[in-house]
């Protein structure tokens, strides 16, 4: 069977105002960059005519400006899951313009199976290669595609001839057995091969194919700063006497690293440090960092969920693509951040927070207990099963006039029961086997920055006795002193 070459408009009209659409790809990496933007168009066509067009959006994670940017701008968006971290998504969802639905990323693929969120209309794929009975080669990203293919109704193929490497080899598409026929998934190291290169799609499904040549688009990172940068000395110095006293395996464990300049730079943490052994990765997804420790010979093999890599370093990637080829798998993202498998595995997961608090709570996720700012992505998937889960972030943010240490967080993401390690620049708090005071204690004196030091303590002493001691009253004094005098110094204890 071949498949009808069709336009990006005439792709657009096989997607129905109300549908639910799914995409292939996990962050930018994967994700159609072409259909998307003609759909946007349609919508501003339609939304002129007075007609009312809206899709509900679901995808691997955080997409780009060719789908969350074009989508969101054309008013195209009624609901949104999972992560996403576009800005003017973001704004959209801030405004309830868009109903944004934040599910762990792990959760979002079996959820669209078990049907909570309804039928899969139209699915759209990024592919690189094809072929007549509907096998098919993905690009940079595996994210939610095996499950969506045998989910929809229509499939929308964009043939993306940008590689000019075969992606073939890096993809091991999988779809486990639900419940109540779920095995366990037989992942038992970081480089097992369970699925299939190939992905195959019923042929009578596809109802066009576009074609394609758009990059990934994805920016590099700012270069490290004097406090990322000691922030990732922290975190390597840290595991490194965790080696050295016997509690972290001496042939090391897996990492998960999280994505941001904050992750990034714990990455390059561990890799110079040389008390640090090589080490392999079992994440949900690679940026830049990881093609040069892999260059070093400091990381030898990372399973993931996509290659988010900038455009140079895809074209670096794609010309030396068989240096790679036995060093990288793609998963799908239910398989990539399965808590069986991260627990299995023990793995060392690197997270970021906005804020914490004294006691261990992590907020990730909302800005002041209301702005959303990405999602919870793969972290709480991770942080409560890892072997160690740290959560990393500067003590300061916007020139020192937030603390990123609290009393009490303003939303929780992760609860103090999986929050075992919080490093910023200043230092690291252990908070293993250590009750509410001791946390508290151990949070303020290696974590926070000596401007807050004294009033994190102030805290302390005037909230109320109990298992752990807090003034409800005062909880939220820093915040209310920011958002009444732009700075968290400015803290009054009623
Ligand atoms: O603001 O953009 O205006 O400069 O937040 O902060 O320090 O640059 O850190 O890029 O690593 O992002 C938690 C958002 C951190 C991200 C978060 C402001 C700060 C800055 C960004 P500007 P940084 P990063 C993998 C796993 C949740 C999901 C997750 C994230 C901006 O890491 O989304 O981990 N994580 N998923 O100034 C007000 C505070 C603030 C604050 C930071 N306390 N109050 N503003 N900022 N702390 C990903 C996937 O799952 C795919």
């Amino acid at each position: 069977m071949s498949f009808p070459f069709i336009t990006p408009d005439e792709a657009a009209l096989h997607i129905n105002n109300g549908d639910n659409v799914a995409l292939s790809g996990f962050t930018a990496s994967g994700t159609p960059k072409i259909v998307t933007v003609a759909l946007a168009n349609r919508a501003m066509v339609l939304h002129a005519q007075g007609k009312p067009f809206k899709i509900n959006l679901y995808t691997g994670a955080s997409t780009n400006d060719f789908v969350d940017g074009a989508l969101t701008r054309a008013n195209a968006i009624a609901q949104r899951a999972p992560y996403q971290g576009t800005r003017v998504t973001r704004e959209a969802a801030n405004k309830g313009k868009i109903h944004y639905y934040d599910p762990h990323l792990s959760h979002m693929t079996q959820d669209l199976r078990y049907g909570f969120i309804g039928d899969i209309d139209v699915a759209i794929v990024e592919v690189t290669e094809m072929s007549p009975n509907g096998d098919v080669i993905l690009g940079a990203g595996l994210g939610m595609t095996p499950t969506i293919v045998r989910l929809a109704k229509k499939v929308i193929i964009e043939y993306s001839s940008y590689y000019h490497s075969s992606f073939r080899g890096f993809h091991d598409n999988y779809v486990p057995l639900d419940p109540p026929h779920r095995r366990e998934i037989p992942i038992y190291s970081p480089e097992d091969r369970i699925g299939s290169p190939v992905l195959h799609i019923d042929p009578a499904k596809i109802v066009g194919v576009v074609p394609s040549n758009e990059s990934e688009s994805i920016k590099q990172f700012t270069e490290r700063t004097d406090v990322t940068r000691a922030i990732g000395y922290n975190v390597a110095a840290f595991l490194a006497e965790q080696i050295k006293k016997g509690i972290v395996p001496k042939e090391f464990l897996p990492i998960q690293s999280g994505v941001g300049n904050v992750a990034n730079a714990a990455l390059y943490g561990l890799a110079e440090n040389p008390d640090i052994p090589n080490f392999k990765m079992f994440t949900e997804v690679i940026q830049d960092a990881v093609m040069d420790l892999m260059k070093q010979g400091k990381c030898t093999f990372a399973s993931t969920c996509g290659f988010a890599f900038s455009d140079d370093a895809m074209l670096s990637f794609m010309n030396d693509i068989d240096f790679y080829r036995n060093k990288l798998l793609m998963r799908p993202s239910e398989i990539s951040n399965s808590p069986e498998i991260v627990r299995r595995l023990g793995l060392i997961a690197m997270n970021t927070a906005l804020e914490c608090d004294i006691y261990g709570f992590v907020n990730s996720t909302h800005v002041d207990g209301t702005y959303m700012m990405n999602g919870i992505g793969g972290s709480g998937d991770f942080a409560r099963n890892a072997y160690i889960s740290i959560f990393l972030c500067p003590s300061i943010q916007k020139g020192g006039r937030i603390s990123a240490i609290v009393p009490m967080v303003s939303h929780v993401d992760h609860t103090d029961h999986c929050v075992r390690v919080i490093v910023t620049e200043q230092g690291v708090a252990d908070l293993r086997g250590k009750d509410p005071l001791q946390r508290a204690e151990c949070i303020i004196e290696n974590c926070v920055h000596p401007d807050y030091k004294e009033i994190l303590r102030d805290y302390l002493r005037q909230a109320r006795r109990g298992h752990i001691h807090h003034n409800l009253a005062n909880s939220f004094a820093l915040h209310r002193a920011y958002a009444e005098t732009g700075d968290m110094r400015n803290a009054v204890f009623l």
